[in-house]
């Protein structure tokens, strides 16, 4: 008796499935006497393998009912001929009614909660309790802002020497904290103390700093006809090349999880002017444009969470489209932004 209503409870959700886009594979031929069909609610799967839909395989590799699928329509198999998903419409595997957002394939009960501007998760959380905060600092105070949940907190007050402010800042392949200022380049400690890491200045008119993922450090400056990118060899920066169109930095360049090298720039005599996003070759300082951002001023990035930000010496918090340069304001602050960090 038992085998026959396992049968159909196989073919109630191999239908049922079909709304939901899911592979439903035919069931194996069972020894004479075996009651345990592969697939089914309590049926067996090789470790992660499949079982139907509504359910998962367990570490016993037994199938269960998947929590986030709610109520593990079908799972009973009482054959009321309910399909258990009559639409999918974003195809995500969360069925309507069940998925927050039907029509939002990221976005679906069970899913894996990140930093960006959507409950992913559909706990009614939009990052839970992540930390989706990058560094961004005035001319001696390190801040921590959360561009999703549009907040910032003050992180570090820094004790500057010679009165020479921030002008920009970047994590380390360590994770330590590093800062240019007129003075040089320093390592900021936990107690907000500057300590050298570089034997010469920086660069006349450095205003941006950035670190790559093997742990490369580019300036770019501002020195008008001389404005240039650097690399720093053997702790002396060394120049790779002068930005060509006639660009200078205006406040800061970034290295993205792509390593691309990107700079917000402008052109001299632009004052008061927006900046524009542009990209650097390491190589040798060459520069293509990529788009206005918008906004003047923008004195800091950050590539962070897979978005790129920027920070304004208005105090703004932006949101760039790394692909045509185009800023969107997410917020406004009272702070005087000189510089920011990537953050993840
Ligand atoms: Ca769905
Ligand atoms: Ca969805
Ligand atoms: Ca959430
Ligand atoms: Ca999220």
């Amino acid at each position: 008796m038992r085998f026959h209503f396992a049968g159909l409870v196989l073919i109630v959700l191999g239908a049922a499935a079909v709304g939901c886009g899911r592979p439903v594979v035919e069931p194996e031929p069972l020894p004479d006497g075996d009651l345990d069909v592969p697939g089914i609610l309590g049926g067996r799967c090789a470790s992660g393998g499949f079982c139907n839909d509504g359910l998962l395989c367990n570490d016993a590799n037994v199938c269960i009912d998947d929590p986030a699928e709610g109520e593990g329509e079908g799972g009973e198999g009482e054959g009321e001929g309910e399909a258990a998903c009559d639409v999918d419409a974003d195809e995500d595997g969360s069925c309507a009614g069940t998925d927050c957002d039907d029509n939002d394939r990221l976005r679906f009960p069970g899913n894996v909660e990140r930093c960006d501007f959507v409950d992913g998760n559909c706990d009614g959380r939009r990052n839970d309790s992540l930390d989706c905060t990058f560094l961004a600092h005035d001319r001696d105070t390190i801040f921590r802002i959360d561009p999703f949940a549009e907040t910032l907190t003050e992180l570090l007050s820094v004790t500057l020497i010679d009165g020479a402010g921030l002008l920009d800042i970047d994590s380390d392949v360590d994770g330590d904290l590093v800062a240019v200022t007129s003075a040089g380049l320093f390592a900021i400690e936990d107690s907000g103390t500057l300590t050298p890491i570089v034997d010469a200045p920086a660069p006349a008119g450095t205003n941006g700093m950035a670190i790559t993922g093997d742990g490369t450090m580019f300036l770019t400056n501002d020195d008008g006809a001389d404005s240039a990118a650097f690399k720093v060899v053997n702790n002396q920066p060394v120049e790779v090349g002068g930005f060509s169109d006639g660009f200078v930095s205006s406040g800061d360049c970034v290295v993205t999880k792509e390593e691309d090298l990107l700079m917000s720039a402008k052109l001299p005599g632009g004052a008061g002017g927006d900046d524009i996003l542009v990209q650097i070759d390491s190589e040798n300082g060459g520069t293509t444009d990529i788009g206005s951002i918008g906004f003047p001023k923008v004195f800091g990035l950050s590539a962070s969470f897979g978005f790129l930000f920027g920070v304004t010496e208005g105090g703004e918090v932006l949101q760039i489209d790394r692909d045509t340069g185009a800023g969107t304001l997410l917020f406004d602050t009272a702070e005087r932004f000189n510089g920011a960090a990537n953050g993840d």
